[in-house]
């Protein structure tokens, strides 16, 4: 019995140890085998953006989803060992689905910020980035007095506008996705549009959009994460905080970010 005890006692020790240190079997080092020793055959269902270059957007060529976050999720889920869904259904209906339920997670340039950390629970950051005012070229901050701005449903930057609505005196349309916003400043339907930088920098320097920003700083710097419903889900935002933890070790993560211009 005493002999049973002490040996139990060591066990209990050894774990202990392990639970503190991070001791991981023979993947020591790397946080792969936890996941893997929690390894289900759930597919989880992730929503995205779709037109928010280079985060996601289509290619044209092989009418596929490609962009940072789209290779973040796949290299998340290959080192976690996960089965997953991408559906690209835009931002708004992406946090629509998270909240009902439909979706166990998004990814999508989303911006962590502690009104949406009310109902959301985010991942470690994987990039920074804040909004700019973006309009046809020339135009000048003051310029948007007595005029009509484009925001994005549901996005930081419809946040940011309705903040700064009075102080600069214009009012707001509220459009789907990032390309109707563009639109409506081209055709002069609004003076000019709300972005998040890297989105409307990168735009610009491909020749896509040709509009120009406001101003060059952006405000409400903050970082993207990945998203769960708060409460829900922790163990797939668990296992994605591993995987980036992983991939921010490796350089993949900074091979991902160069791939597309970063
Ligand atoms: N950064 C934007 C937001 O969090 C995301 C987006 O427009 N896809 O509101």
């Amino acid at each position: 019995m005493k002999r049973f005890l002490s040996i139990t006692l060591v066990v209990l020790m050894v774990a202990s140890i392990c639970a503190f240190a991070g001791c991981s079997g023979s993947n020591s080092g790397s946080t792969t085998s936890q996941a893997a020793d929690k390894k289900t055959d759930k597919t989880y269902v992730i929503y995205s953006d779709n037109a928010f270059a280079p985060f996601e957007y289509l290619d044209t060529k092989t009418k596929k989803y490609v962009g940072v976050d789209m290779d973040i999720m796949d290299a998340v889920a290959k080192d976690q060992g996960f089965k997953y869904d991408m559906h690209n259904e835009g931002f708004d209906a992406s946090m629509g689905a998270v909240q009902s339920g439909q979706a166990d997670g998004m990814i999508a340039g989303m911006t962590i910020n502690d009104e949406r950390k009310k109902t959301f629970d985010f991942s470690e950051p994987y990039f920074e980035d804040g909004q700019v005012i973006v309009a046809k070229k020339g135009t000048k901050i003051e310029d948007l007095k007595g005029k009509s701005v484009a925001v994005k449903n549901g996005t930081a930057g419809k946040d940011y506008a309705e903040s700064v609505k009075d102080k600069y005196g214009f009012s707001i349309n509220y459009y789907k996705d990032s390309p109707s916003m563009y639109q409506a400043v081209k055709t002069g339907v609004d003076i000019a549009c709300f972005e998040d930088f890297s989105v409307i920098a990168y735009s610009i320097k491909t020749g896509e959009v040709k509009l120009e920003m406001v101003n060059d700083k952006p405000f409400n710097v903050k970082g993207y994460g990945f998203a769960v419903k708060k409460g829900q889900n922790s163990e797939l935002l668990e296992k994605f905080d591993a995987g980036l933890a992983n991939i921010k070790k490796s350089g993949e993560l900074k091979k991902i970010l160069a791939k597309y211009g970063y």
